[in-house]
């Protein structure tokens, strides 16, 4: 009955992490997947994750089905870490929100939003992006097509490009747009470019849903890497927002996250949010628990929401350090080629370059393993590997 059955391919940034595991090269280093490791390389549980955990494991709850919208504090603490506590709009009541299952799961209940209330609409997506988007929007039978997004040439930008795509989009497209540290070229729009993007989407009709997996890491500051969302908002925009406390704070297995809808009245917001609920039913019927405890924890809690502002900017800082050191090291090795976009790039990765002939060298003769897109995970390198990266590097682009 199931001889048909094709065999799937790995996944291109899951599959990455199969085989380093399957390596057994003692210099083996894995920048694939974008997973927080410290120093040592190891991962990290937040201390004010631990600090949650013991307070809420001392209140002795219980494992109730949440609601399907799920844990109200966690609802009320996501919508005030993306829009800032008191904002007119949570005021006013026109805020949305279900939790779902981290990121991807709130990008995926967002899609089947589209899917149903937004029939024949196209999605667009960066190109290049997150390549978990083309899944998620292509599984819900979404049609999706690329914008211009980065410039090969200037390793920035294509910012012409860009809204040359978007002006040429059918009214009532979906345009997305990450928050923040743009996964995998980790370059982000300036301020400006953002007000001219917003302008479009409101001329032309667009609906920009951000993808929100980084908040705190591009910066280290939540509240400017939640600068865009914001500005759409305050420009009278609808918008669609997948929320995602993976990386942020460090909740990858626990699967936290929100999709959250900032609408223009009460009434839609009721009405969307009664939807949200009926196609989540469907096809999980209620979030998870304990990580949504945890991060409700953290958010609504004063001192330990500043604590936790630290360790990201700890984060954040250590990610800076080795990038500089990677640019360094480059530089010295390999002066006759600019590696100053290495630094220019924010968030966790950079976007090296390499091509997937490159990209293969540095697996299969240094042990290097990262994704065919020239994507490195900047989180996955220390001090001590800086230099056996970068002679991998040089080696690569020389040969
Ligand atoms: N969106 C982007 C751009 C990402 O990079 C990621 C994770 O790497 C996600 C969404 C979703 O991750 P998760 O489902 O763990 O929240
Ligand atoms: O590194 C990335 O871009 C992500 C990481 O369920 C990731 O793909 C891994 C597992 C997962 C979601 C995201």
């Amino acid at each position: 009955r199931f001889a048909d059955v094709a065999q799937a391919p790995p996944d291109p940034i899951l599959g990455v992490s199969e085989a380093f595991r399957a390596s057994t090269d003692p210099n083996k280093l894995n920048l694939g997947v974008g997973a927080y490791r410290d120093e040592q390389l190891k991962p990290v549980v937040l201390s004010v994750v631990k600090k949650a955990e013991s307070k809420i494991f001392s209140r002795n709850e219980n494992k109730e089905y949440l609601t399907i919208e799920g844990l109200d504090a966690f609802r009320k603490a996501t919508v005030d870490l993306l829009l800032g506590a008191g904002h007119p709009a949570i005021k006013e009541g026109r805020v949305a929100v279900v939790q779902s299952l981290s990121g991807t799961g709130s990008l995926r209940v967002g899609a089947a939003f589209i899917a149903r209330f937004m029939k024949g609409a196209t999605v667009y997506l960066s190109n290049p992006t997150w390549g978990n988007h083309r899944n998620i929007f292509g599984d819900e039978g979404v049609e999706w097509k690329y914008y211009r997004y980065f410039d090969a040439d200037t390793v920035g930008l294509d910012f012409k490009g860009m809204t040359e795509d978007l002006q040429a989009a059918p009214p009532g497209s979906v345009v997305v747009l990450h928050g923040c540290a743009h996964n995998p070229t980790g370059i982000d729009p300036t301020k400006e470019q953002w007000a001219a993007i917003a302008d479009l989407c409101k001329e032309r009709n667009l609906m920009p849903f951000f993808d929100v997996a980084y908040q705190g890491f591009a910066t280290g500051d939540l509240d400017k890497d939640a600068y865009a969302p914001r500005l759409f908002v305050e420009r009278g925009l609808e918008i669609m927002v997948a929320q995602s406390y993976s990386k942020n704070l460090g909740l990858y297995g626990e699967r936290v996250g929100a999709l959250v809808m900032v609408l223009s009245d009460k009434e839609a917001a009721s009405r969307c949010l009664s939807q949200l609920k009926r196609l989540a039913r469907a096809l999980y019927s209620n979030p998870p628990t304990h990580g949504a405890r945890i991060a409700a924890e953290v958010v609504n809690d004063k001192e330990l929401f500043e604590e936790w502002k630290g360790e990201m900017r700890g984060m954040a800082g250590r990610i800076e350090r080795v990038r500089g050191e990677l640019q360094r090291s480059l530089e010295s090795k390999y002066p006759a080629k600019d590696w100053s976009f290495i630094t220019k790039q924010i968030g966790m990765f950079s976007f090296t370059g390499l091509t997937p002939a490159q990209v293969d060298n540095m697996t299969n003769k240094h042990a290097i393993f990262m994704t065919r897109d020239g994507r490195i995970s900047l989180a996955g390198l220390n001090s001590a590997k800086v230099e056996y990266l970068a002679d991998a590097i040089v080696d690569s682009v020389r040969n």
